[in-house]
């Protein structure tokens, strides 16, 4: 049996009704799991094949039961590429999420404002993403269980999912800024020259995470919506230094939109 199946199996076995819902929880945001009502917690050191979660504000564990009446699965920390992990293995939950059944992807992170209209605190849609990493999970054999050779990524990010995010953050009076996804390895911050690059390709916010997980939530057919909370201003836009503190400091602020947000749109999810 296969890495996926084999972790899959283990969570099935823990696990009651399949998911509808799987959930991505960046940096700092992984508080969204202890609104998961009759839950099931999974540490991934007990999960065979998952890699362990290394970065502080990724508590490592999956979190299955239930939020606003749907049946979710939570990573309450998800794995970097720059932690040494192959893409294979970044992108290993999203397949593991895939077969034990959910049909809809609602990927979360920390990132820094490229978009000087952006505030530290705000929360982004992401309509769309570039890939600065280098490399992309898919290299290598395709498996044709798990989708095409050539997916295409002209709507990476549902449009539906989107529409229905923004309806749930204007109902909810939740200020929302919409825009695209830089990725990059990490783990250094961008240097200021580099963000003005990003600005001039299209880049709204940028981060170390997201792209890879939603080329393979695609591939495999799975809905996205994706979330960026600004954690703070990207280089050379203030005159101060960045750190990781600070991300974590700010997704603590923005914890309560965060929130309202999200359990807002799983809710709509279910109903559409
Ligand atoms: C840097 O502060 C960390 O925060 C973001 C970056 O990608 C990086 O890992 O984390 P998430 O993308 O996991 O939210």
């Amino acid at each position: 049996m296969n890495e996926m199946s084999t972790a899959a199996d283990y969570i099935q076995s823990k696990i009651g009704q399949a998911p509808e819902i799987g959930l991505i929880l960046g940096s700092g945001l992984g508080v969204l799991a202890d609104e998961i009502e009759e839950a099931v917690k999974m540490p991934y050191e007990d999960i065979p094949g998952f890699p362990v979660s290394t970065v502080e504000g990724h508590a490592g564990q999956l979190v299955y039961g239930k939020l606003r009446g749907a049946n979710v699965i939570a990573m309450q920390g998800r794995f970097h590429f720059y932690e040494g992990y192959d893409m294979q293995k970044v992108v290993l939950p999203v397949r593991v999420m895939k077969q034990i059944g959910i049909k809809t992807l609602i990927v979360t992170n920390a990132a820094g404002g490229i978009n000087e209209e952006f505030e530290p605190g705000d929360l982004m849609l992401i309509r769309d993403h570039i890939n600065n990493m280098g490399t992309n999970p898919l290299i290598g054999p395709n498996d044709k269980e798990l989708g095409v050779r050539f997916p295409d990524l002209s709507q990476a990010y549902s449009r539906d999912l989107l529409g229905l995010a923004k309806e749930t953050a204007n109902e909810l009076d939740i200020k929302i800024q919409e825009g695209v996804y830089v990725a990059n390895t990490g783990p250094v911050y961008e240097t200021p020259a580099e963000i003005k690059m990003l600005r001039v390709l299209g880049g709204d916010a940028v981060g170390m995470s997201t792209v890879p997980e939603v080329i393979a939530a695609r591939h495999a057919g799975l809905n996205v919506l994706g979330i960026s909370c600004i954690s703070n201003m990207a280089a050379g836009i203030l005159d101060q230094p960045l750190s990781h503190d600070e991300v974590i400091e700010t997704t603590e602020k923005v914890k309560s939109n965060f929130l309202s947000l999200v359990k807002g749109a799983v809710e709509k999810i279910v109903e559409a």
